[in-house]
């Protein structure tokens, strides 16, 4: 069943159908609702929050945030059956995302973001409430969730990915690419080299679909709009912006247009921002910046509020990297995979298989670990341990490796400027690889029927006795 809202305001409907929305009147933009995001993401339940009455803005200026920290949310902004447990939804995802067929948007001239606009002289960001996210963040963000819409000038390709958008004055952001190869820097670079500014957009307040498709990796000249469109199984409706002709969501909230000034005409310095992996891993830096030179809001608009949190917390509640590596291992033609997970916000890598031949799991261990993006941590288990918790998966690394025969260690590995444990010197030079650790969990093969059976229920047993006596465990 594909996703069902047709806008943001439609998922925190749904959100709040399941009881998981919780309103926060007061809170202030100033480390407040950043504080209460980290807090709430850190609670069991991990609740979605929709702050309102922001102190200084007017009611109804609302920021929506941990819209899909956890499983359950990430299943329904996917459409996948909210009952499933995460492993399972996960399992569903890597299926259905390896048969998307791109759905291409469908254009519109009716936007719900025209309802309010403004521009030229009259741009005025300090309208809408800014988070200031972290204490040692250089400023306020207005994206941290934000799609960043450009056009390619030669192919008409439209590339809609993430990246953070931070405020600098009234009219004025800076964006930042990670690397020089994110498509977004790639687009404004053609610009740039011939001398002109790059016509961009950013999208504040979008569906989740889209904010999904924005995380992706997508081949270069593939639009994340018809990623989105095949998450819902429908197009999604862009609208011409009317500064910049980009196609944009026309139900998104908060709409920001103008131009990515070339880089030797001005940069400002930006950050430090709190990263995914819970610290400040640079200073501020020269980032590329957006004269904002028109801006349209939904009445009552609501910003899509993802801040980096320190891990486990996460943008998404199921591990979407973990799905594409579990399609990765299937594409490289290695069997009986049973699962992947990721842990400690994509930091640890864990598969799960039914070994069948000496070397499979260490065949797998070792395509997991090329891809695993900063991960220092890859450990595979045995098909009775579930992937997706820890407790498991330590029992296993304590009961089933042997330290001297199971450890690995793969150097000058894939990281990034962003990795903590890397010398500021190093990275200063462009060293930003780090090592991996692969862990084999596994029962020894060749022994492996030898091996002490498990005393534990295994997982259906375990599933068929909750099924019966949930009424007596599980008083309501
Ligand atoms: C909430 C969130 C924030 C992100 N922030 C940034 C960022 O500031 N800079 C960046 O380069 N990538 C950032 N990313 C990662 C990119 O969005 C992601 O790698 C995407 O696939 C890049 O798309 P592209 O290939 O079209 O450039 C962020 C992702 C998420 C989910
Ligand atoms: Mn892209």
């Amino acid at each position: 069943m594909p996703a069902t809202y047709d806008d943001l305001r439609e998922f925190i409907e749904q959100v709040e159908a399941i009881g998981a929305l919780r309103h926060i009147p007061g809170a202030d933009p100033y480390l407040e609702i950043g504080g209460v995001t980290e807090v709430a993401a850190g609670m069991p339940d991990c609740p979605a929050l929709l702050f309102d009455d922001i102190p200084g803005f007017p009611r109804g200026f609302r920021i929506f945030t941990n819209a899909t920290v956890q499983a359950r949310r990430a299943a329904l902004a996917l459409g996948i059956d909210t009952s499933l447990t995460p492993i399972e939804a996960l399992k569903v995802w890597k299926e259905t995302r390896s048969k998307l067929k791109p759905i291409e948007p469908v254009t519109t001239t009716k936007a719900a973001f025209l309802e309010n606009s403004q521009s030229g002289p009259g741009v005025d960001l300090s309208i809408f409430p800014t988070p200031y996210w972290h204490r040692k963040d250089g400023g306020a963000y207005i994206g941290s969730g934000s799609l960043i819409i450009m056009r390619d000038p030669d192919t008409g390709w439209v590339n809609a990915s993430i990246y953070r958008v931070q405020v600098h004055g009234k009219n004025r952001v800076t964006i930042q690419f990670d690397h020089m190869g994110r498509h977004g820097n790639m687009i404004a670079q053609k610009y740039w080299d011939r001398g002109e500014r790059c016509p961009v957009a950013v999208v504040n307040g979008e569906d989740p679909a889209l904010f999904i498709a924005g995380f992706e990796y997508l081949p270069a000249g593939q639009s994340e709009y018809a990623f989105a469109g095949a998450i819902k199984g429908r197009p999604i409706e862009v609208c011409a912006g009317p500064l910049t002709g980009l196609p944009l969501p026309a139900r998104a909230e908060i709409i920001l247009e103008g131009h990515l000034l070339p880089p030797h005409e001005l940069m400002l310095p930006e950050g430090p921002f709190g990263e995914f992996t819970g610290y400040y891993a640079a200073d501020a830096r020269p980032a590329p910046v957006m004269d904002v030179e028109a801006v349209h809001y939904r009445n009552n608009p609501v910003l899509l509020g993802s801040p980096p949190m320190k891990p486990p917390r996460f943008h998404f509640g199921l591990p979407f990297r973990a799905a594409s590596i579990w399609g990765d291992l299937e594409a490289a033609g290695v069997t009986d995979v049973v699962g992947a997970w990721q842990h400690v916000s994509q930091l640890m890598t864990v598969v799960a298989l039914e070994q069948r031949y000496a070397g499979h799991a260490k065949r797998a261990g070792l395509i997991a670990a090329a891809n695993s993006y900063m991960g220092r941590l890859i450990v595979i288990v045995d098909e009775d341990v579930d992937p997706s918790s820890l407790a498991d998966v330590m029992w296993a690394i304590t009961t089933r490796a042997e330290p001297s025969e199971s450890v690995d260690i793969i150097r000058d590995a894939w990281s990034s400027a962003l990795d903590p444990r890397i010398a500021l010197a190093d990275k200063a030079r462009g060293a930003t690889s780090h090592s991996k650790m692969i862990i084999n969990a596994c029962k020894p093969f060749a022994w492996r029927h030898e091996f002490p059976p498990s005393s534990a229920l295994s997982i259906e047993e375990a599933r068929d006795i909750e099924r019966k006596w949930h009424a007596v465990l599980s008083p309501r």
